[in-house]
Parts: C-alpha cells; sequence; structure tokens
C-alpha cells in the first residue's frame, strides 16, 4: 500500500502532493514500481496534530480519488468521517482505512457495512491530539489486542463481513517508539483475532529513534529494516512512502525465504 497524503502538514511527505497534477503522477509511480493499492489521506494524524473539516478534507482527497479510479488504480481512503468514506467511495475508492477502527465517527461502521468495502480497522487511543499521553501500557502488545478485539467486534455486528476486515496495531499511534518496538516483536499475538495484518511502519519516529535518522525522509533504510521484521512476524500488507525500495526488498526477501 503507497501513501499519498495530499495535505500540507503530513510528517514526512507533507504538501508535496498538494497540486492534484503532482499527486496523481506520484500515485501513477507507486503502481508502477508495485503497489497494489494507493491509500488516499487527507488529513495528518500525526501526534498533536489538529484535524481538518470533513468538508476541507474531501476537497483534498475526492478529486484525487476520481482521477485515480478513473485510471484504473485501486484506492484506499484514509479517513475517520463517515462523509469522507462516502465520498470517496462514491468517487471510485474501494478500500476504506481508518485509524480509530470505525469509532471515531458513528456513522462509519453502518455505512462501511452498507458498502460492502474492505475496511482497515487500526488501534489508537483519544484522538492524534491526545493521543501521546495515553500511551501508557503494562502490557502493550496484550493491551492493543484486547482493545482491537473490541473493535473488530464492533464492526462484525454492525454487519461488516468478517472477510472484508484488516487490522492494524497503529504503530506510533498512543505508542511511544518503546510500544511500537514491543507490539512489532509480539505481532504474532495479533495474528490470533484471526484478520490480515497491515502494518505502518514507514518513516515513523521510532525507526528515527533505533536508526539515530532524525529527518523522516532519509528514514528510508530503517523503515525497508522494520518493514520485513513485520513480515517476518506475520503483516501481510505494508503501508509504505518509497514503494519501489519496499517492492525490491520484498522481492529478495522472498526468494531468499523460498
Ligand atoms: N499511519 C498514518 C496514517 N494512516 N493508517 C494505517 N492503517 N496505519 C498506519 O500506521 C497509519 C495510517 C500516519 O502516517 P502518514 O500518513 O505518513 O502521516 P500523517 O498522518 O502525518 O499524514
Amino acid at each position: 500500500m503507497g501513501i499519498l497524503n495530499v495535505t500540507p502538514d503530513s510528517f514526512s511527505d507533507g504538501g508535496r502532493h498538494a497540486d492534484p497534477a503532482r499527486a496523481l503522477e506520484a500515485a501513477h509511480a507507486m503502481v508502477a514500481d508495485g503497489a497494489d493499492v494507493v491509500d488516499v489521506g487527507g488529513e495528518s494524524t500525526r501526534p498533536g496534530s489538529s484535524p481538518v473539516s470533513p468538508a476541507v478534507e474531501q476537497a483534498r482527497v475526492v478529486p484525487v480519488i476520481r482521477a485515480l479510479a478513473a485510471a484504473g488504480l485501486r484506492v484506499s481512503v484514509d479517513t475517520r468521517n463517515a462523509a469522507t468514506m462516502r465520498a470517496a467511495l462514491d468517487a471510485g475508492a474501494a478500500i476504506v482505512n481508518d485509524v480509530s477502527g470505525l469509532t471515531f465517527d458513528p456513522a462509519a461502521a453502518a455505512l462501511v457495512a452498507v458498502r460492502r468495502c474492505p475496511v482497515v480497522l487500526m488501534h489508537m487511543r483519544g484522538t492524534p491530539a491526545t493521543m501521546s499521553s495515553l500511551a501508557v501500557y503494562d502490557d502493550v502488545a496484550e493491551e492493543v489486542r484486547a482493545e482491537l478485539a473490541i473493535v473488530l467486534d464492533r464492526a462484525l455486528a454492525a454487519g461488516i463481513a468478517p472477510e472484508a476486515i484488516a487490522l492494524d496495531p497503529g504503530i506510533g499511534f498512543a505508542k511511544h517508539a518503546a510500544h511500537s518496538i514491543a507490539l512489532l516483536r509480539d505481532l504474532a499475538k495479533l495474528a490470533t483475532l484471526g484478520r490480515p495484518l497491515l502494518i505502518g511502519v514507514s518513516r515513523k519516529a521510532f525507526v528515527g529513534q533505533l536508526s539515530g535518522v532524525a529527518e523522516p525522509a532519509a528514514r528510508r533504510g530503517g523503515s525497508l529494516a522494520a518493514g520485513l521484521f513485520a513480515v517476518l512476524r506475520g503483516a501481510s500488507i505494508l503501508r509504505v512512502h518509497d514503494v519501489a525500495e519496499t517492492v525490491h526488498a520484498l522481492r529478495v526477501w522472498h526468494n531468499l525465504c523460498a
């Protein structure tokens, strides 16, 4: 899954794809490089970020999604807002990716159930503005597993088919670096929930901390190492900025493992 943030303020690629023509070019390049899905987001959810209105979010993502879908690309929409999910699906998005696990907007779960689209349910606590203060765990893998199980049950109760759901522990969301590291080491615990796991480690703070690289865009090597480690521990989908490098690394990895 290639990341396409159509935002002015995302933590590593903010402002790069604000112009729709550049966004389309970047998305086509990701697919040519081997991405199966392009994840389009119009709201930064980095720690401490402020929310944008669904209207602003839609003005950013809908034209881009419409153009990408018309060109035959498989698009997911990265949003917490049901109105944006609806507008994105109407514009041709195929997948919903919600960092709140369909808990932020009370209308979201029913919408996804009715539209029968695949959905990524991610774990977080609070909102991007409050989540850092909620990163308190005794056993992070156990607690994230238990909280994701509740999110999964709610989605199933809303009528979403189990086979439409992928789960994501939310690396960096209400997790300090030590929590993200412990979660990746213990990813097998989340696999017991019985759904495919999506992991987003790309350029995140713990990668910077472990590699000693402060600038997010320069964390490519560390991101590749963390992504391969996540696959080794059971991840099925990697959400990444650097598609070509990730695809090359995965090809070498799979061939060596074969
Ligand atoms: N991470 C980000 C955004 N959306 N969705 C899923 N499922 N998993 C993630 O780990 C995830 C996500 C944050 O990264 P990014 O989009 O690069 O930055 P920003 O939120 O600043 O736009």
